[in-house]
């Protein structure tokens, strides 16, 4: 009986209630207990999935204090409506407002966490995204070319010489005819890894080389630690190359591949000039913080090493049914690989894998690809694990632990002998996990997350679609213990959590106005104007408590397009002015201290239009507003602009105004 539960869990990929359902958590949920007035122990940085965003956590309390939109426009910042951040979801498609945000990457210096950056993946239009952590905003968004689907990313090396993007979709490559039959895929098709190169000063990213693979499916990645620093093990199904129904047909065979990529040998090649050009376009975008403004700039070229000029350069590694997850424990000696229809989960030996390469104990070719022998690779097996294992992290203490999809549930497991310790069940299917520094050489351990894909019973219920959630453990003991339950924003993948006080004292609190070098700020009220270019009206406005200056216009015209350049002028933390525009058919834009951000309204129909700010800034926020008068097309009114004082005068007719210009 069973048995035939667990095929049926397993062929269906459904979730199976674990035995322990109704036992939810004791006594222990203190532990996750923040007192009001105190602060977490770890900023959680949590991917939103198909919102596009990245949230942010504290943890053990499980509070949501930030959502940053990413590759997703915000109504309530206004990115990605406002001038000044649109072009940061430029892509070679044009505009593209929406992507699906799985993984997390925290910036690292010799293999641990060094607080600087985050970097995200859009996997559907395929572009990595670095975020400051001393702004918790979006800085840069690159597009990766060739690609389709860019899954396997970011991952990142342990000085953050690279974050890698290989596609998870394999396509004719971008400058090819890609007009050709489907069927033809294995002729046409064909993958890509990505090195993005980050700036060790400024963070800022660019596509190094490119690697032109088989036409597999690149899923998940790791690069190398330690021991095996300069080099990045990427997990790949279908390696049949199908391209169509792969839930049959891309799991016809016993074993797909872990991609072993010794990626200094790579630069290697690329310093004897093995690579070539090609050409293609993808967008590069940049947030200047001086400026406040960010610039797309297309790209028109990639250099690209084939391995068929570069031996030594990729190995695979059988690895039983669909891999999902690869991960590399914190000495860099073990590779965990997580076959999703497998029954162990193999553990890999980076020894072994080097001294299976010098013995050349291969097992023939894969495109022209060294097959490294499973036997010669293999630490060993993780037996009877649970079923539909997906991600093993770890806690620097020799253990690891492993999520399992279809048993919901995690194993937690020795890396020297394989036993298995203990499991813990999850509320429902588990997808990944994390521990707080769990992908560095130096775990901070103590605590687990897990990141669920169906939530069930667990909270109140809202409609046809209930909350996502995540479920917070305890690991500093033998036992794994469930202390809390949290409710998340988009889908929850990947995370990673890093103490707060490697973050808390080096926030960004201001922008120092007379840095601010946006070409329509005004450093004062006595800068502020209004000028017309053709229908084009720019109005230099200021903000601070309680008043926008100016906050009287008149002189614009049906039709006219107007810019509202809205300086923020304090100079104190957490003092945002938000702006908003009758009938602006974008969103508001909310400024910070000493920034500059730009509206751009359309005036559809004659008459007054308010404006004003929306966030609560002072005891007279209500006051901090103004009007705008539209007037007819071929109207003599001038452009008029005034605060504090009602420039002209008056005029005693009703309906009309004197027509003087301002100042
Ligand atoms: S994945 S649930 Cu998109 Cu990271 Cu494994
Ligand atoms: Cu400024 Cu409310």
């Amino acid at each position: 009986m069973v048995l035939i539960l667990t095929s049926a869990c397993l062929v269906s990929m459904q979730s199976c209630k674990p035995k322990t359902a109704q036992s939810a958590a004791g006594g222990d949920a203190a532990k996750a207990y923040v007192a009001p007035g105190k602060y977490d122990e770890f900023y959680n940085i949590v991917s939103g999935g198909f919102n596009g965003q990245v949230a942010v956590y504290g943890i053990p309390s499980g509070r949501l204090f930030r959502i940053i939109p990413v590759f997703s426009q915000s109504p309530e910042s206004g990115y990605g409506f406002s001038e000044e951040t649109k072009p940061m979801l430029n892509t070679s498609h044009g505009f593209v407002p929406w992507d699906d945000q799985h993984h997390i990457a925290l910036s690292q210096t010799k293999g641990e966490h060094d607080g600087r950056w985050a970097f995200a993946n859009g996997n559907n239009t395929p572009r990595i995204a670095r975020i400051d952590l001393t702004t918790f905003r979006t800085s840069e968004i690159l597009e990766i070319p060739n690609s389709a689907g860019n899954h396997a990313s970011p991952f990142i090396t342990e000085n953050s010489e690279y974050v890698v993007a290989a596609t998870r979709f394999s396509v004719p490559l971008d400058d090819q005819n890609g007009d050709v039959p489907i069927n033809t895929y294995k002729q046409n098709f064909k993958g890509s890894i990505s090195f993005v190169s980050v700036n060790p000063t400024s963070g800022e990213m660019n596509i190094a080389f490119q690697i032109r693979t088989p036409g597999v499916n690149f899923d998940l990645s790791r690069a190398g630690k330690g021991k095996s620093h300069g080099w990045f093990f990427f997990s790949c199904y279908n390696s049949e190359k199908a391209n169509t129904l792969l839930e049959v047909n891309a799991s016809a065979k016993d074993k797909d591949f872990v991609m072993a990529v010794n990626w200094k040998k790579a630069e290697e090649y690329l310093k004897a000039g093995k690579a070539k050009k090609q050409m293609v376009k993808y967008a590069h975008n940049v947030y200047d913080e001086k400026t406040h403004s960010a610039t797309s700039t297309m790209k028109t070229e990639v250099i690209v090493l084939d391995p068929a000029d570069c031996p030594d350069m990729l190995y695979v590694i059988p690895c039983p049914k669909s891999p999902h997850g690869t991960d590399v424990d914190p000495t860099g000696e073990y590779i965990a690989a997580s076959g999703k229809l497998a029954a162990s989960i193999p553990v890999f030996s980076f020894t072994k894998i080097q001294k299976a390469i010098a013995d050349k104990a291969f097992d023939g070719e894969y495109d022209g690809i060294p097959v490294i022998k499973y036997e010669a690779a293999l630490h060993g097996e993780v037996v009877k694990p649970g079923l539909g294992p997906l991600h093993t992290e770890f806690d620097g203490k020799g253990n690891a632990y492993t999520s399992m999809f279809v048993s919901s549930e995690i194993v937690k497991w020795r890396l020297s002998d394989l036993q298995i310790l203990d499991r813990v069940p999850t509320y429902y299917s588990i997808g990944h996990l994390s521990i707080p520094g769990g992908p560095t050489a130096k775990p901070h351990g103590k605590y687990m997350i897990a990141y669920n894909k169906i939530t069930k019973d667990r909270y109140l219920p809202t409609g046809p679609e209930l909350t996502q959630s995540a479920q917070l453990y305890d690991i500093s003991g033998e036992k794994m213990k469930l202390i809390l339950d949290f409710p998340t924003t988009g889908e929850p993948h990947y995370a990673e959590a890093i103490p707060a006080s490697m973050l808390m004292d080096k926030q960004r609190k201001i922008y120092k106005i007379e840095e601010n070098a946006h070409p329509y700020a005004s450093k004062g009220e006595g800068q502020t104007k209004v000028e017309r270019k053709g229908n084009q009206v720019h109005v230099w406005m200021t903000a601070i408590r309680s008043h926008l200056t100016p906050d009287n216009i008149e002189g614009v015209k049906l039709g006219d397009e107007v810019y509202f350049h809205v300086t923020n002028l304090e100079q104190d933390w957490d003092v945002p002015h938000g702006f908003a525009m009758k009938a602006a058919n974008n969103a508001e834009i909310l400024i910070m201290p000493g920034e500059t951000q730009t509206l751009k309204w359309v005036a559809d129909r004659v008459g007054i239009f308010p404006f004003y700010c929306t966030d609560f800034c002072s005891a007279l926020h209500q006051e901090m507003s103004g009007y705008l008068r539209v007037s007819p097309a071929g109207s003599n009114v001038a452009l008029l602009f005034s605060t504090g004082t009602n420039k002209p005068a008056v005029s005693t007719n009703a309906g009309s105004t004197a027509e003087t210009s301002a100042k």
